[in-house]
């Protein structure tokens, strides 16, 4: 059912059947049990299908899962860093109970439109130990990490492994022109004569010092250049994929002509720094080159909680020059580029005298002068390509934003959003709507009740709202008691992606919000006629890092609104 493709690059695995085969396995999909895939899911599929994983056929087995794991290999001892796991919920997990590989139990899989992509027949079923995953794959148990938030937060304790047979690709409607499998890739490079190709990944718009690294790399390697975005998923708040391709598109025009190409990869990146640079480097052997750049914090995931970084900037280097030899493809490493305003130029950090002037701009810096409009000086990048990321990202006070308030029950989310939603209306220039917590328990959530799971869904209902309208342009103003750290940061990452995202903190003590009492629950929880009541016989959360914290003893519901429209002010969401 595999079939082989084997030009340079190697043995392509390539998981869909032929047109006669899928449309049988097709019409016994019915009868299947059926597994909805995440989007994660839905990515790594799309990349197990059209040979972009070779040489993995399916998910991973429990053994092939704990070599991984333990020693970045297969069962059978070939390299390979990352686990590529088949996650659901241990309710799902009951419909494929008893699944061996004498007996494997087919599950049909669909993307979130309930279109039939592929089936896996199932023949591992296991439970992970998902902070050994955490510390053996990422280095630390240390939810800072978005790959371990990501495996706490997001991915169901069951793990499902087995060969997938593919029925129909994923399909895109964005970007189609770009949008090419290892086989199409492979194709191109031989219609075009390209016998050394150098990929470079990113997730970011690219800028001058880029585009310098980028040229140089394949001046060294003697090679053609393929820029080889992500553009399934990427790190919680980064820029969209759609704004990054116009801003690439615009880019490719600057190298000279016919040296280089630009393709999607439709990946869901884990941010493994070191780890994540070898998985990345096979996928792309698998799409026909030859090598690969890798530069400093290759992958990076950021700071762990101790404000530390996970990885040291060159240890991707590192762990790529040891598997050189199993890997089959060429590293070609790269040091920081920085401007050198007395040459007029870029050069690798290596090769710049102490007595040079060094200019630089930090990530968060030009991110600041992007949303204040602010000047980007041409040395750090292209005017079109600025042009372009002005156009997608407005200033912060014409974008949408989300106030969320959090605290127990009676400690005045309620009454400070109202006063604020006031504030907001007077002020004018966005539409602002309030979910507060009765109301969205009333037309959102009403079936739902206060147990962990429901009180998780039902904020990520209000996020879900809240995301809409802040990419909308609007301001969304959610005030529900919102217990759960894990939960408020989901929250965060989805509105974030589209916004502003403001967490406010109503840190009124318990003992006050139960004097208070206003709608009598409190006295109902002691008598234990109400479960699972937050504060009493269920857990707050406190957040570590809200934007502001309030304690109404202090201040009136008025003062505190106006506190939080300062704060707004300041944050350059209002004007
Ligand atoms: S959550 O945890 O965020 O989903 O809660 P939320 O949607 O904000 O709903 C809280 C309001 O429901 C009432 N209520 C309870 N609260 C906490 N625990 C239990 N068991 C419970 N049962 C009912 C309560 O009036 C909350 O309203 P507020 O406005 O917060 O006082």
């Amino acid at each position: 059912m595999t079939r082989l493709v084997e030009p340079h690059g190697g043995s392509l695995k390539v998981g869909y059947l032929a047109s006669d085969a899928a449309a049988e396995l097709a019409a016994q999909a019915g009868d299947f049990p059926e597994w909805s895939l995440t989007h994660r899911q839905l990515c790594d599929l799309e990349l197990l299908l059209n040979g972009g994983f070779s040489p993995l056929e399916g998910f991973l087995t429990q053994a092939d899962y704990e070599s991984v794991r333990d020693d970045m290999r297969l069962a059978d001892g070939t390299l390979w860093p990352m686990p590529i796991t088949l996650d659901v919920s241990e309710e799902f997990a009951t419909k494929v109970e008893g699944a061996s590989a004498d007996k494997p139990i087919t599950v049909a899989l669909r993307d979130a439109e309930h279109v039939l992509i592929g089936v896996i027949d199932v023949t591992d079923v296991y439970r992970p130990d998902k902070s050994l995953e955490a510390k053996h794959v990422f280095g630390a148990d240390d939810s800072a990490h978005p790959g371990v938030h990501y495996l706490h937060n997001r991915a169901g304790s069951v793990y499902l492994g087995g060969r997938v047979r593919g029925i129909e690709a994923p399909t895109h409607y964005d970007f189609k022109h770009l949008r090419n499998s290892p086989t199409q890739l492979r194709e191109f490079f031989e219609k075009v004569g390209w016998t050394r190709i150098v990929a470079f990944q990113t997730r970011n718009p690219m800028h001058r010092a880029h585009q310098e690294l980028t040229f140089r790399a394949a001046q060294e390697a003697e090679a053609n250049l393929l820029i080889h975005p992500v553009v399934g998923m990427t790190k919680p708040g980064d820029i969209d994929h759609f704004t990054r391709v116009r801003c690439y598109e615009l880019i490719l025009k600057r190298y000279p002509e016919q040296t280089t190409s630009l393709s999607l990869l439709p990946l869901a990146m884990r941010m493994g720094g070191p780890r994540e640079a070898v998985w990345h480097a096979i996928i792309r052997k698998n799409y026909g080159c030859t090598h690969f750049i890798v530069g400093r914090d290759h992958a990076g995931p950021g700071k762990n909680s101790a404000g530390e970084d996970f990885y040291g900037p060159y240890d991707a280097q590192d762990l790529m020059e040891r598997y050189r030899d199993e890997l089959g493809i060429g590293m070609v490493p790269f040091k920081e580029m920085a401007f050198v305003e007395e040459r007029g130029q870029y050069a690798p950090a290596s090769e710049i005298d102490a007595s040079e002037t060094v200019l630089k701009l930090s990530g968060t810096e030009v991110r600041r002068r992007l949303e204040e409009g602010i000047d980007i000086p041409d040395w750090f990048s292209y005017p079109e390509v600025v042009q372009e990321l002005r156009r997608s990202r407005p200033p912060k006070n014409r974008q949408g934003f989300t106030v969320l308030f959090t605290g127990l029950s009676g400690s005045g989310k309620s009454t400070i959003a109202h006063a604020l939603l006031s504030k907001l209306m007077e002020l004018g220039g966005r539409p602002v709507t309030l979910l507060d917590g009765d109301v969205v328990r009333k037309h959102l959530s009403s079936e739902l009740g206060f147990s962990k799971e429901h009180r998780e869904l039902n904020i990520q209902r209000i996020g879900f709202v809240a995301s809409e309208i802040t990419k909308n342009g609007g301001i969304a103003l959610c005030a529900p008691i919102a217990p759960y750290t894990a939960t408020r940061r989901i929250v965060r990452e989805m509105i974030e992606a589209e916004g502003g995202f403001v967490e406010v903190h109503v840190a009124t003590p318990l003992e006050v919000c139960e004097e208070r009492d206003r709608k009598g629950l409190y006295a109902r929880a002691r008598r234990g006629e109400i479960k699972n009541f937050t504060g009493i016989s269920d857990p707050y959360e406190e957040p570590q890092n809200p934007e502001i914290r309030l304690d109404t003893q202090d201040v009136s519901p008025d003062q505190a609104a106006h506190d939080i429209v300062l704060k707004l002010e300041k944050m350059g969401y209002i004007k």
